[in-house]
């Protein structure tokens, strides 16, 4: 395996048209989780990745399951619990650029994970451990699975790629800030947005809030800076990564994932940072001109071509 993920995946409905919700009468019914869409992400990209959850015993759960195993991640290591449902979440777009979400998560299947739900030989056998602050934000109990996770993964020198994924709906601010930093100095790799380093750090200026991520422990600081592309720095270099021009955001939401899957496909192909970064920038540009929070992630040779500036504005026959 190259990538283990770990975290809550849910049924997206998303309303057929814009505006308040409670307007909306048509939604289309689709598949959501930072922690497996990038899983999904590896896989597109023809790597080996595998997915560690919990879902409701129910018609969602099936869905979700055979959605993400269909999408070729590997899912020996997903549950069900027949005492909790499954999670949903509903995107509402208010107006062409600005959507708000809506989670019915609370007592989740994937809040009530375990530490006992974590197969340490599964986790050894990968080389990175991606995980997420969205699932220590569900419960006590996927917090304590979180470090369970993360305590498995040091001891078999498996790398921990963490993305903080600020989600203040979930949680409060404080029990945020200091999970997040805690966790920010266990791992190996951080890919923090801008207002997510500000909220942590309380630091503007990408330079010094790479600096002060970098002082929490992480050997690799990658500070994702939308449009304009990222800013990195690690034991060996440090530098700006332009972003790709974005023809058209369809939808923004999943972007991070993409990185994510974009930057560890790179390392998996031994790229140095400054290009397992560019990588992770196509990636992310290309999530945000689809609609969905995965649809977008390409497979090898759309991702080349995109990257080549090779994709066209036509219709393929
Ligand atoms: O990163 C995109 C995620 O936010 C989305 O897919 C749903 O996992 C999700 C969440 O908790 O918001």
């Amino acid at each position: 395996m190259d990538v283990v993920t770990l975290g809550e995946t849910m049924v997206l409905f998303t309303p057929e048209t814009t505006g308040l919700m409670r307007y909306a009468r048509n939604y289309s019914a689709k598949v959501a989780g930072a922690e497996s869409n990038t899983a999904i992400g590896l896989a597109r990209l023809g790597y080996e990745s595998g997915w560690i959850s919990r879902l409701g015993n129910d018609e969602f759960g099936k869905m979700v399951l055979s959605f993400i195993r269909g999408e070729g991640v590997d899912t020996k290591s997903v549950h069900f619990d027949s005492s909790a449902p499954t999670a949903l979440y509903f995107k509402e777009k208010l107006t062409s650029n600005e959507t708000r979400v809506h989670y019915y998560r609370k007592n989740s299947a994937a809040s009530q994970m375990l530490p006992n739900d974590l197969n340490e030989d599964y986790i050894a056998q990968a080389k990175y451990l991606h995980i997420t602050g969205i699932t220590p934000a569900l419960s006590q109990s996927c917090y304590d699975t979180v470090m369970k996770g993360i305590e498995f993964a040091k001891k078999h020198q498996v790398q921990i790629v963490f993305d903080p994924n600020v989600r203040k709906k979930l949680w409060s601010e404080e029990e945020a800030k200091r999970v997040l930093l805690e966790i920010s100095g266990k791992a190996d790799i951080i890919l923090p947005g801008l207002n997510e380093g500000e909220f942590l750090l309380d630091e503007k200026d990408p330079k010094k809030l790479v600096k002060k991520f970098y002082e929490l422990g992480p050997s690799v600081v990658v500070l994702k800076l939308g449009s304009r592309g990222a800013y990195c720095l690690s034991d060996h270099e440090e530098g700006h990564v332009d972003g790709y021009p974005i023809r058209n955001v369809v939808d923004p939401v999943g972007a991070g994932d993409g990185f994510a899957a974009g930057l560890l496909s790179g390392y998996l192909d031994g790229l140095s940072l400054k290009k397992a970064v560019k990588r992770g920038n196509a990636v992310g540009a290309m999530v945000t001109e689809v609609d969905g929070d995965f649809e977008g992630l390409p497979e090898k040779d759309r991702l080349k071509s995109f990257m080549n500036g090779t994709s066209k504005d036509d219709v393929i026959r």
